[in-house]
C-alpha cells in the first residue's frame, strides 16, 4: 500500500484545519478549493504544525447537501426559527451555497445551505453547473455534512454519488431522511430497511428520520452533528494510539506475505477532520486491505470515532529499534 503524497491547506480563521486534498471522484468537476501546495501548506503528518482546536469554542461548519427539493432550506429555516431562506416546492430553488451563522445552546455554528444536486445527465445549463461546483466546494469546506434524503423519493444514484464525494473529502457525516411526516407506519418500516441496505457503506454515520417542516427529529439530528464533529476533531495521543495498535496486533497479527511479515511498531495522529492514524513500521506495503479494515474498526471502537471517516496510513521506514 502506498502513502499518497499530500499537502494540507492552512486554516482560515474559521477552521482549525483544512481538509486534506484527495483524488476527486470520476465526473466531479475540478477546480474546487485551493490547489495543492498552496501558500501556507504544511507537511503531511507534521502533527506539531496542525493547530489543535478546542471544539467548545469553534464555529462548526455544517453543510446541508442532497438532491433538489429534499428540504435542505426548510431544515435550516426550522433551525433558525424563521423563514430566512427561500424554500419552495420546485426543484432547483436554491442556486448558490449560502452560509448563515447560528447559535444553539451556546454553541456557534455556520449552516451552509446548498443547491440540490441533480442526476448527472440532467445538469444542463451553466448556472446549474456552477451550483454543483458550489455544493462540492461547500462539502470540502465544512466540518460536518448533513446528507438529506427525501423519504418519498427513496435512495437514488445521485444520493450515493454525493455520499461518495463526502467520503472522499473525509468530512464527518449525519444522514437525514426527510418528510417522514408524509409516511404511514408500514411504509416507514419498509423504508428504514431500504435505507439500511442501500447505505451500508455509510455505516459509520448516524441516520435520522426527520420532518424538517415540523421540526420532528431535528434536535436529535443536531446532537448527532455535535457528536460527529467531536469525533472528527478528537485528539489521539501518540502513546494511547501506539498502545491500541500493539493490542490490535497482539489480538491478530498481520498475515505473512511469502517470507515477510509486516511489522507495525507505533502510531501517531496525522490529522483531524478526518482523523488520520499514521502507522510506522517495516514491510507495511504488504499489509492487506482486510487487515487495514480490521485496524480501522479497532481504532474506531477504541476512540469512539463514530460519525467520521477514519484514515489509516502506513509508513515503512528504517527500523528505529534496529540497534537496540
Ligand atoms: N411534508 C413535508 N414537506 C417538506 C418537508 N421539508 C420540506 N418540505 C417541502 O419540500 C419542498 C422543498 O423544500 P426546500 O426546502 O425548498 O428543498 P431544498 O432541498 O432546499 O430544494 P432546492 O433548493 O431546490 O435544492 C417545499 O415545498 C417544502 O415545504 C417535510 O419535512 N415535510
Ligand atoms: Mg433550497
Amino acid at each position: 500500500m502506498t502513502t499518497p503524497a499530500r499537502t494540507r491547506r492552512q486554516a482560515d480563521p474559521g477552521r482549525a484545519q483544512a481538509p486534506p486534498r484527495r483524488g476527486r471522484p470520476a465526473g466531479a468537476p475540478a477546480g474546487v478549493g485551493a490547489p495543492d501546495g498552496a501558500p501556507g501548506a504544511v507537511a503531511p503528518g507534521d502533527a506539531a504544525a496542525i493547530p489543535l482546536a478546542t471544539p467548545a469554542t469553534r464555529r462548526i461548519r455544517v453543510a446541508v447537501v442532497g438532491r433538489p427539493n429534499a428540504g435542505k432550506s426548510t431544515l435550516i429555516n426550522t433551525l433558525l426559527g424563521e423563514e430566512r431562506l427561500i424554500a419552495f416546492d420546485q426543484p432547483g430553488t436554491t442556486r448558490d451555497a449560502v452560509a448563515i451563522d447560528f447559535e444553539k445552546a451556546g454553541r456557534p455554528y455556520t449552516l451552509i445551505d446548498t443547491a440540490g444536486v441533480r442526476r448527472r445527465g440532467k445538469v444542463t445549463d451553466m448556472i446549474e453547473k456552477f451550483s454543483v461546483v458550489k455544493t462540492l466546494q461547500a462539502i470540502e469546506d465544512c466540518n460536518v455534512c448533513v446528507l438529506m434524503l427525501d423519504a418519498i423519493e427513496g435512495v437514488a444514484e445521485q444520493d450515493a454519488n454525493i455520499a461518495g464525494y463526502i467520503l472522499e473529502a473525509g468530512r464527518a457525516l449525519v444522514v437525514a431522511v426527510n418528510k417522514w411526516d408524509l409516511l404511514e407506519g408500514p411504509e416507514r418500516e419498509r423504508l428504514k430497511s431500504e435505507f439500511d441496505r442501500k447505505l451500508h457503506f455509510l455505516r459509520f454515520a448516524k441516520l435520522h428520520m426527520i420532518s424538517a417542516k415540523s421540526g420532528m427529529g431535528v434536535g436529535a439530528l443536531m446532537r448527532s452533528v455535535d457528536e460527529a464533529y467531536a469525533a472528527a476533531m478528537r485528539k489521539l495521543p501518540t502513546p494511547k494510539l501506539t498502545r491500541a495498535l500493539q493490542e490490535a496486533v497482539e489480538r491478530q497479527q498481520p498475515p505473512r506475505r511469502g517470507p515477510v511479515r509486516p511489522k507495525l511498531r507505533y502510531a501517531h495522529q496525522g490529522g483531524q477532520n478526518p482523523p488520520i492514524v499514521v502507522i510506522h513500521g517495516s514491510a507495511l506495503d504488504n499489509v492487506p486491505e482486510t487487515y487495514r479494515r480490521y485496524l480501522e474498526t479497532w481504532f474506531r471502537e477504541q476512540f469512539s470515532l463514530s460519525g467520521t471517516p477514519l484514515r489509516i496510513e502506513f509508513r515503512s521506514g528504517p527500523n528505529p529499534y534496529a540497534d537496540s
